[in-house]
C-alpha cells in the first residue's frame, strides 16, 4: 500500500513528453536532456527493481557519450558491472512509455509478480549514481534519486561525476566485496600498469622515442580524470588537451568519434604535433583510438579500435607462448588458456586478415556492446573491440585463479614464464573487466608499446588498413532491413543481397554490408575495397538499393 501511494504521488510529478516513444536501445534511452526527466525518474525505478531481484548493488549512469552535449541518456549497469540483461529491455520500453498512473501500477505489478521481486525488510536495494560532465546531468540524476527513492528500502549513492567504465568497475567490484571508490580504481589501474612496466624485458627503457604522448578528452569527463591519474603517477608524461576544464564544447569537433569518422585532428591538434603519438577519448570516456598527425596538419592516420586489439592480441599470444612452451620439467598441469578474438563486420578486413594470419580465433557478432562482451566471455582470455575504439580483454575467473595458484611454482621451472604469468596476471587487473574503458586501455597501449620497444609508427605498420567507405541513407523504416551472420547477410528485403553480391564482385577484395542503425533512423552502408575509389563508389552503389 505504502509503495502505491509512494508510486502514484511521484508519477504525477514527471509526465511523459508527449509524442516521443523512447526505448532501451543499444546503449540505455538516449535523447535531447529535455526530454528526459521522466525516462529517468522510471528507470531509477528499474534499476531498484533490478537491484531488488539480483540482491546485489546496480548502477545507473547519466551520459550520452559522444553524442551533442544537448543530449543526454541513461543506462543500468548489472551486477557483474555488464550491461543490463537483455531480458529486463521490454519492461524497460513498457516503463518508459507508460501514460496512465494505474497502467503504469499494473505493468510495475505485473513485472514484480512475474520475477518474483520481494518487498520486504530483508530485501534491501542499493543503487551507485553517476553522471558526465553535460549540464543537464544534475537535474537528470535527482529525477533517479526520486524514482529509487519510490521502491520502499531502497537506497542510492550519488558518486557525482564519472567516466562510464568508472561506474560499471564499481559496480562491479563493490559486488565481489572490494573496496570501491574512485582512489581504489585509480590504484589498481597504476597498480597493474607499474607491475607491467616493471616486467619489460631488458629493464625500463625512459625516453624510448622521442614522441611524446598527447591526448584529446573530448573536453568531457575523460579529459578530467585523466589528469587526476596522471597527479598520481610520475611516470606517465602526458599532454592533455580539451579537457573539460579548459571551456571548450563537449563532442564539438574533438572526441574519439569525431576523429575515427572524419579521419581529421581534433581541436587544439595541427601541425606541431606531427610525428607524436595521439590519442582521442570519447565524452564518457569508454572509447579510445590513437592517431597520427599527417604533413600539412588536419589529415591523419588512424589507429582504431581495430589496430589497438592487434597490439593486444599479439602481446597476449605471446605471453601464453611462452607459457605453453614445452621446456624441460614442466608439469602435466597445462592450462592453455584458449585465446579467443571478437569483432564485428565493421572491423577492417585488414584486421581480420592479420589476426587470423597470427593463427588466432575470430568471432564475429552483431554491432552493440552487449554483443561482443558476451562473446568473448566464452573464452579462456576474450578480446573484443569494436572498430570505433570501444572493447576490453576479459579473463576467466578459472583461468586467472590457475595463473594465481601457479606462478610461483612457474618460477623454479622458467623465470620467462613465470614473467608471462604476472604479466597476464597485470593485465587482468589493468583493463577494466566490466566494460571498455578507455583510461586502462590507454594504459596498456602505452605498457606494451613500452615492452615492444616500438613507436605508434611501428604499432601502425601491423597491417595496412583497406579503404573505407560509410554512409547513411535516411528512410522512414529503418526496420524493413533485416540482417542475419552478424550483420553480413540482408535477408530481407529478399533479393537485395543478391545484387550487393553481384556488386561486391565487380572489386578486387570488395566488401560491403548494410544494417539498420541502432540509434538513429538510418540505414547503415559500409564498404571497404582496394582503393579509396573504389570503396566510394562500392558504398554509394550499393546505398541506392536502399533509398
Ligand atoms: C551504441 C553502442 C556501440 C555501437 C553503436 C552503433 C553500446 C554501449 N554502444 O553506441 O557499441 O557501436 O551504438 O550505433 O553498446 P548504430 O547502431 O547507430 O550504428
Ligand atoms: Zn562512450
Amino acid at each position: 500500500e505504502e509503495q502505491r501511494s509512494l508510486l502514484l504521488e511521484s508519477f504525477s510529478r514527471f509526465p511523459p513528453p508527449k509524442g516521443v516513444k523512447l526505448s532501451y536501445g543499444t546503449a540505455g534511452f538516449r535523447a535531447d536532456a529535455s526530454l528526459l526527466e521522466s525516462t529517468v525518474y522510471r528507470v531509477g525505478i528499474l534499476a531498484a527493481l533490478r537491484s531488488l531481484k539480483t540482491q546485489s548493488v546496480i548502477g545507473l549512469m547519466i551520459t550520452a557519450s559522444h553524442n551533442k552535449v544537448s543530449d543526454n541518456g541513461v543506462k543500468i549497469a548489472d551486477p557483474d558491472g555488464g550491461m543490463m540483461t537483455q531480458r529486463w529491455e521490454p519492461f524497460a520500453d513498457a516503463l518508459a512509455d507508460a501514460w496512465d498512473p494505474y497502467e503504469f501500477l499494473c505493468l510495475i505489478d505485473d513485472f514484480v509478480r512475474k520475477e518474483s521481486i520481494s518487498f520486504d525488510d530483508d530485501h534491501t536495494a542499493e543503487i551507485l549514481l553517476a553522471r558526465d560532465t553535460r549540464p543537464s546531468g544534475e537535474a537528470l540524476l535527482k529525477a533517479a534519486k526520486q524514482g529509487i527513492s519510490c521502491i520502499v528500502g531502497a537506497v542510492s549513492h550519488d558518486l557525482g561525476v564519472l567516466t562510464t567504465p568508472q561506474l560499471h568497475w564499481m559496480v562491479r567490484a563493490k559486488n565481489k566485496g572490494i573496496e570501491a571508490t574512485e582512489r581504489d580504481y585509480f590504484e589498481q589501474l597504476l597498480n597493474s600498469f607499474r607491475c607491467m612496466v616493471d616486467l619489460i624485458p631488458g629493464g625500463r627503457k625512459t625516453n624510448l622515442n622521442s614522441e611524446n604522448l598527447i591526448v584529446d578528452g573530448a573536453n568531457g569527463v575523460g579529459g578530467e580524470k585523466l589528469e587526476v591519474l596522471k597527479e598520481l603517477c610520475d611516470d606517465l608524461v602526458i599532454d592533455i588537451r580539451n579537457s573539460s576544464k579548459t571551456g571548450g564544447m563537449l563532442n564539438e569537433g574533438v572526441g574519439a568519434d569525431f576523429v575515427q569518422k572524419e579521419k581529421v585532428v581534433p581541436c587544439g591538434f595541427g601541425s606541431i604535433d606531427i610525428g607524436m603519438r595521439c590519442a582521442s577519448l570519447d565524452g564518457d570516456a569508454d572509447r579510445l583510438v590513437y592517431f597520427l598527425v599527417l604533413p600539412h596538419g588536419s589529415k591523419i592516420d588512424l589507429l582504431d579500435g581495430d589496430k589497438i586489439l592487434s597490439l593486444f592480441a599479439l602481446f597476449i599470444k605471446e605471453q601464453l607462448s611462452v607459457l605453453n612452451e614445452d621446456g624441460h620439467g614442466t608439469t602435466n598441469s597445462h592450462y592453455h588458456g584458449h585465446l579467443g578474438i571478437v569483432q564485428t563486420a565493421y572491423a577492417n578486413g585488414a584486421s581480420t586478415n592479420y589476426l587470423k594470419n597470427l593463427g588466432l580465433d575470430v568471432a564475429l557478432t552483431p554491432t552493440g556492446v552487449k554483443y561482443l562482451h558476451e562473446k568473448a566471455a566464452e573464452y579462456d582470455i576474450g578480446i573484443y573491440f569494436e572498430a570505433n575504439g570501444h572493447g576490453t580483454i576479459l579473463f576467466r575467473e578459472n583461468f586467472l585463479s590457475w595463473l594465481e595458484s601457479r606462478k610461483d611454482e612457474l618460477l623454479s621451472i622458467s623465470k620467462e614464464k613465470h614473467k608471462a604469468a604476472l604479466r597476464l596476471l597485470a593485465v587482468s587487473k589493468l583493463i577494466n573487466q566490466a566494460v571498455g574503458d578507455a583510461l586502462s586501455g590507454l594504459l596498456l597501449v602505452e605498457a606494451i608499446l613500452q615492452h615492444m620497444g616500438w613507436s605508434i609508427h611501428m604499432w601502425n605498420k601491423l597491417y595496412v588498413d583497406l579503404p573505407s567507405r560509410q554512409l547513411k541513407v535516411k528512410v522512414v523504416d529503418r526496420t524493413v532491413v533485416v540482417t542475419a551472420n552478424a550483420e553480413t547477410l540482408v535477408v530481407s528485403p529478399p533479393g537485395i543481397q543478391d545484387t550487393i553480391n553481384a556488386l561486391m564482385g565487380n572489386y578486387p577484395q570488395g566488401r560491403c554490408f548494410i544494417r539498420p542503425s541502432g540509434t538513429e533512423d538510418v540505414i547503415r552502408v559500409y564498404a571497404e575495397a582496394t582503393t579509396q575509389e573504389a570503396a566510394d563508389s562500392l558504398a554509394n552503389s550499393v546505398a541506392v538499393l536502399v533509398d
